[in-house]
């Protein structure tokens, strides 16, 4: 597809997204450039939020009359097409929770606390979000078990030189398939089979991937997989955690109450099979129907699109932000459209990011400035802060280009250049 043609296929998109059509209190049009935090919602997500609570509101797996069985099929068939989506063997190793960091709480104490000693140990990089850092951290102190760091160059790569000796008694690899800082895509291709041989499972923490790429967790042989509705042109509280059948199995229950269970008498309870097992208490029946069809709406617009469309935009943010170089423009990351998802971090001139960020606020630009959740991989690299722009499905050129004029003249207000 050629440039003019994917740009306007982004801002047909961007029709569908009704907060994009709103002005800001400034009256200006609002550029939203901080989906990594959060995607906005097109309007048949919102719809069939409304259309569950409107039409057939009621608890699942439970009740015989005909709004209970719709919901309950509506909450299961949710389950189905996002199993399809990940390309899961089965709708079963998907697991309903609130976000990502849940689903990696739930492996570190369900498959964690059990399986992990002293002597073993968890290995990670350096550029997790603290979501995919303090669990294992806890974990490893609980446990005995030594935490690990695959390294990462000025750059933000991986350095995957050690990763054998890395490897040599680690029992779990825990990384995120893209960074929520730099982008950066981690080599799983390499990771996993390595890992894999080692004898250790693989834990992807896929926040930043499943809204950007095609993920197919099967060719992937990843043991589990962690994504959030939210990132992904769904609802805030539903997120998955997608699990291979036998580790799920294997697992104990995270926590303990209605649904999860079999039978109970006063003395013990036999619990449920997976993955009603790992969903104690009335789950978030609206949000996994919303979250589904957030994942029909992605799988209309098809993947392998939103990975090229975002791969170009990129590309060209890259150059117009180059541009900026002779104002202290300083870009972070690897800054090859190839080994990257959606996301730039950079600083302008000495000029504090939040500053940044608030200049282009008056202008309708919406970033993110700050440690962005990986406060070890700000210090490793020496960055009080960064601000940082993130793109997606309904962002175009003319977004960055309203980035690229709110950053004039924020260079000018602080007399850079
Ligand atoms: N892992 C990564 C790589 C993330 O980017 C995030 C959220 C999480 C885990 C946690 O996701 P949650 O849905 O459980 O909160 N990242 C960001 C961000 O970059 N800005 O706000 C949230």
């Amino acid at each position: 597809m050629i440039a003019q043609e994917r740009d306007a296929k982004a801002a047909t998109i961007a029709a569908d997204f009704p907060i994009l059509q709103t002005k800001t209190r400034r009256g200006r049009r609002l550029v939203y450039l901080d989906s990594a935090a959060t995607s906005q919602k097109p309007q048949c997500v919102i719809d069939a939020l409304v259309d569950y609570y409107s039409n057939y509101n009621a608890n699942i797996h439970r009740s015989v009359y005909e709004i209970a069985e719709r919901a309950t099929e509506a909450f299961e068939g949710a389950r189905a097409r996002i199993a399809r989506f990940l390309n899961a063997a089965e709708p079963a190793e998907i697991v309903f929770t609130r976000n990502t960091t849940e689903s990696i709480n739930l492996v570190s104490y369900a498959w964690g606390q059990t399986n992990l000693k002293a002597g073993d140990a968890i290995l990670t990089t350096q550029l997790e979000h603290h979501s995919n850092l303090v669990p294992w951290q806890l974990l490893a102190e609980k446990t005995g078990a030594e935490l690990r760091f695959i390294p990462v160059d000025a750059r933000g790569l991986h350095v995957l030189d050690d990763l054998d000796a890395l490897l040599d008694g680690t029992k779990l690899v825990a990384l995120s398939h893209a960074s929520n800082t730099l982008g950066t895509i981690a080599p799983l291709e390499r990771i996993v089979p390595a890992a894999h041989a080692a004898g250790a499972l693989v834990l992807v923490d896929g926040a930043q991937s499943a809204p950007n790429m095609p993920v197919d967790v099967r060719a992937l042989d990843v043991d589990f997989f962690a994504a959030s509705g939210h990132k992904m042109c769904g609802p805030t509280g539903i997120g998955i955690l997608y699990g291979k059948r036998a580790l799920l199995e294997a697992m104990p229950p995270f926590l303990f109450g209605g649904d999860m269970i079999r039978t109970v008498s006063y003395e013990r309870t036999t619990f449920n099979e997976i993955p009603w097992k790992f969903e104690a208490g009335t789950s978030n029946v609206a949000d996994a129907i919303a979250f589904a069809a957030a994942v029909d709406y992605l799988e209309g617009i098809c993947m392998q699109w939103v990975r090229d469309h975002e791969r170009a935009l990129m590309r060209y943010a890259f150059s117009a932000l180059a541009e900026l170089e002779p104002l202290g423009m300083t870009i972070y990351g690897p800054q090859d459209p190839d080994r990257v998802v959606d996301v730039i971090s950079f600083n302008l001139g000495d000029v504090h990011p939040h500053d940044v960020a608030s200049i282009l606020d008056a202008e309708g630009v919406c970033i993110r400035a700050g440690h962005h959740c990986t406060m070890p991989l700000m210090e490793k690299m020496g960055w009080p802060a960064t601000a940082r722009a993130s793109f997606y499905i309904y962002n175009t050129e003319r977004d960055v280009d309203a980035l690229m004029a709110a950053l004039r003249k924020t260079a000018a207000i602080f007399h850079l250049g």
